[in-house]
């Protein structure tokens, strides 16, 4: 049946169908189906809920829960239609013609019948099947099958579960639908098996590459300069198999090579890599593209073709149509009565929402950059001061790292919610549209309505956390600056105080991100750390002292990022100078940390300071790798052992290539590197007339959980380290944000000053 002629059949027809097709198994037994080999595909990503259960959706009244390895909820009572609470699965490939089974376990308390369909996701939300299972207490296994009326690349599966008067609980378990086309088999172009750091090595540090072969045993390698000459050799140590990539690979050390040049390749195996440099300019070069990223990111203001050839544009939301926003924004209905001028920061990524917890975690680690370049034996301020960064106030005799931070606080700061106000000196979570926009999208053409979010307590703390910090930092240069700061950290600190348990919503993410955190107890670490490094006030310190984060362990495996914050606390504790008791033990537990995260990059093949026990790599995953390298360099900044600098090192081959992609995760350094980060304004890739991001734009990285429909349909199985793709639509692998810029810009100028990585120098 044509598209078309079945449009006019309607839904009713569907539903028949199906129907006639139905067959529920009523005893939980297995299922004795067609043997794995003869199963036709997989549609379903993540239907048995073994570690969490993204991308699985349901509406605002049902909070998921799949801790147990079930997908479950608790279903309110009072709801009227069966669509008003659903747990749903978008995107789903159906191919006209073709038979699929659709099954899963269900288990409902006290039984109920539910609703399973197989749908169009949009208006008229037309049904392929229609099932009604009667879910009992003990649990059933349930199968159906139904042939589709329609080729459609993203149909829906939805469990309608509303319309009961009373409140129940539902589970469910391996959810599967098989059956159509094979899906897509994507094949990355991984290159050259010897796999390096595609940018360069500093020429005094460790240089290791990695080589993926079936060989079991020690391979002979060289390395070539520039002109093809072998300027050393030697043999390779078998690693095994890498569970990260699912690759059997071999190490390769040519560290006592040590002679600075550019166009090296090293051989292995009958492969040779990509070229590279044993250099450290790039590193220079680094350290001020990373931080001129955040210029491009700005709201408020025009972007100046002149200081940014290629990315000039009109400012973005500055009150003038078709902008909504940003300088008089209500909030969302029903939240407050008021508007609040909340123009101007960073926007957060690639799209144009604000929030504060994730601003909070970007500007905090910027001025921790220009700290520690004050402090660190190795640090090199003048490469931070004034006119470095062809900003807009280059020139005003300020570093331009701390102009730039600035950008950003000012909005924090905006962010507060006036006095006399309910929940007055507590920091909205939040700006954004009331929905989301497509691509591409420049900031000043976006037409939607801008809302203020509830205040939660995660975001003051962040407010707080912030203030206190650029009190002291800017003490310097803008005393009035700093006390506005000063002032409006202590406001947000006592509100926070007031209102310990706010929690953003979780399901509050339409239009923008979540960002919700159930656990702010990190967020008050943190928070009463800067208060009380910049004050010195005995209240935050008895609240350092006492909390659990002071004395507990904060190197959690996966790293520190926007929502476990208690690591950036005690570092600070750790670097800046204070009269804490126990700060021999604070400063002494930063090197415990790092050495946990140097075990965890040696025992990687890959040299990666990160290797989640699940073997599931994270959204983000490459913020959490920098972010460990930072607490490497902090130990190395405190103790100058040389073998952490060496795990920062190794931590950027990784970033700059040598990885099972083998490419560069940082746009313009290597030769193969990510260019199509997800953004609504350096789209190139859907309008040839828009940029690439800027040189120095760090991408998210490999994410196990697939969020995206680009990432489920050409990354289905994928090991961890294949779990990305360099495409715009990629939101979930290949997307650029603030708090991602901000640790490689740290680590950029940490390895910068190092340069040519020789024995630490004294302060310049
Ligand atoms: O970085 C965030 C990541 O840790 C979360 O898992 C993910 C889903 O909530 O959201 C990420 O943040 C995105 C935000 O919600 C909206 N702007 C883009 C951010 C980066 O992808």
């Amino acid at each position: 049946m044509s598209r078309a002629s079945w449009r006019r059949a309607g839904p009713l027809a569907a539903v028949t169908a199906a129907a006639l097709a139905t067959t529920a198994l009523t005893a939980p037994t297995a299922y004795a189906g067609a043997s794995a080999a003869e199963e036709p595909p997989e549609q379903i990503v993540n239907g048995t809920f073994d570690a969490g259960h993204a991308p699985w959706w349901g509406t605002a009244n049902l909070t998921l829960d799949s801790s147990t390895g079930q997908l479950c909820a608790d279903v309110p009572g009072a709801t009227v239609n069966p669509w008003d609470a659903i747990i749903g699965l978008d995107n789903i490939p159906l191919a006209a013609g073709e038979t699929y089974e659709f099954r899963f376990f269900g288990q409902a308390t006290p039984g109920r019948v539910g609703k399973a369909l197989i749908q169009l996701p949009v208006d008229p939300y037309t049904q392929y099947l229609s099932a009604t299972p009667e879910l009992s207490v003990s649990g059933n296994d349930y199968r159906y099958t139904f042939t589709a009326p329609v080729d459609l690349p993203n149909a829906q599966v939805a469990f309608q579960l509303g319309g009961s008067t009373e409140p129940w609980r539902i589970c469910l378990d391996n959810i599967s639908l098989r059956g159509g086309a094979e899906p897509d088999v994507y094949e990355p172009d991984t290159g050259p098996r010897v796999r390096v750091n595609q940018v360069g090595y500093l020429p005094k540090g460790p240089k290791k590459a990695t080589v993926v072969t079936e060989a079991t045993a020690a391979l002979p390698w060289q390395l070539r300069d520039g002109a093809g000459r072998t300027v050393a050799s030697g043999q390779s140590t078998p690693r095994g198999l890498d569970p990260s990539s699912g690759q059997n690979v071999h190490t390769v050390d040519f560290g006592r090579y040590t002679r600075p040049g550019t166009g090296y390749t090293l051989v292995a195996d009958g492969e040779t890599s990509r070229p590279f440099d044993l250099g450290y300019a790039f590193y220079e070069q680094l350290r001020t593209d990373a931080l001129k990223f955040y210029y491009t990111q700005r709201s408020g203001i025009e972007i100046s073709e002149e200081l940014r050839p290629g990315y000039g544009r009109p400012a973005g939301h500055v009150g003038a149509a078709p902008n909504q926003g940003d300088t008089q924004v209500p909030c969302q209905p029903g939240v407050c009565d008021y508007t609040l001028d909340v123009s101007g920061g960073w926007y957060d990524a690639g799209d144009h929402g604000k929030y504060v917890v994730n601003g909070g975690i970007s500007v905090h680690q910027l001025m921790s950059e220009y700290e520690r370049s004050l402090r660190a034996p190795t640090g090199q301020p003048g490469h931070l001061g004034d006119r470095t960064l062809a900003l807009p106030e280059s020139g005003n005799r300020v570093p331009d790292i701390l102009d730039e931070a600035r950008w950003e606080q000012e909005f924090l700061l905006r962010m507060q919610v006036p006095a006399g106000r309910p929940l007055a000196g507590m920091a909205h979570h939040k700006i954004h549209d009331d929905s989301w926009t497509g691509l591409p999208l420049l900031p000043h053409l976006d037409d939607k309505r801008r809302e203020l979010h509830p205040p939660s307590t995660a975001a003051t703390l962040n407010l707080a956390a912030t203030a206190a910090q650029a009190a002291r930092v800017f003490q310097p240069y803008d005393r009035a600056f700093a006390a506005r700061n000063l002032a409006a950290a202590k406001t947000a600190w006592a509100a926070a105080k007031a209102n310990p348990e706010v929690y953003a919503d979780p399901a509050d993410a339409n239009g923008g991100g979540a960002y919700n955190d159930p656990d702010v107890s990190d967020e008050f670490y943190w928070a009463a750390a800067e208060l009380y490094l910049s004050t010195g006030a005995p209240e935050y310190r008895d609240f350092v002292l006492a909390s659990p984060h002071h004395t507990g362990d904060v190197w959690r495996e996966r790293g520190m990022d926007w929502g476990n914050t208690a690591a950036l606390g005690r570092l600070d504790l750790a670097v800046l100078p204070s009269g804490l008791p126990d700060r021999a033990r604070v400063r002494a537990s930063v090197a415990q940390g790092a050495d946990r995260y140097l075990a965890t990059l040696r025992a990687h093949p890959y040299g990666i300071p990160y290797n989640p026990s699940d073997n599931l790599w994270d959204w983000g995953s490459n913020n959490l790798i920098i972010n460990n390298a930072i607490v490497l360099a902090t130990a190395f900044d405190l103790t100058g052992a040389t073998r952490y600098r060496d795990g920062v090192l190794e931590t950027m081959d990784y970033l700059f290539g040598r990885n099972a992609l083998n490419q560069s995760y940082v746009t313009g350094y290597g030769e193969v590197a990510s260019r199509n980060q997800h953004s609504r304004w350096y789209a190139r890739q859907l309008n040839p007339e828009l940029p690439n991001p800027p040189r120095g734009t760090l991408s998210g990285g490999p994410n196990s959980a697939i969020q995206d429909p680009v990432a489920q349909q050409k990354l289905r199985g994928c090991a961890p380290q294949f779990c990305y793709i360099d495409d715009i639509e990629s939101w979930s692998t290949n997307e650029l944000t603030i708090n991602w810029n901000a640790p490689l810009a740290w680590i950029a100028a940490f390895v910068a000053d190092q340069d040519a990585g020789g024995a630490p120098h004294p302060r310049r």
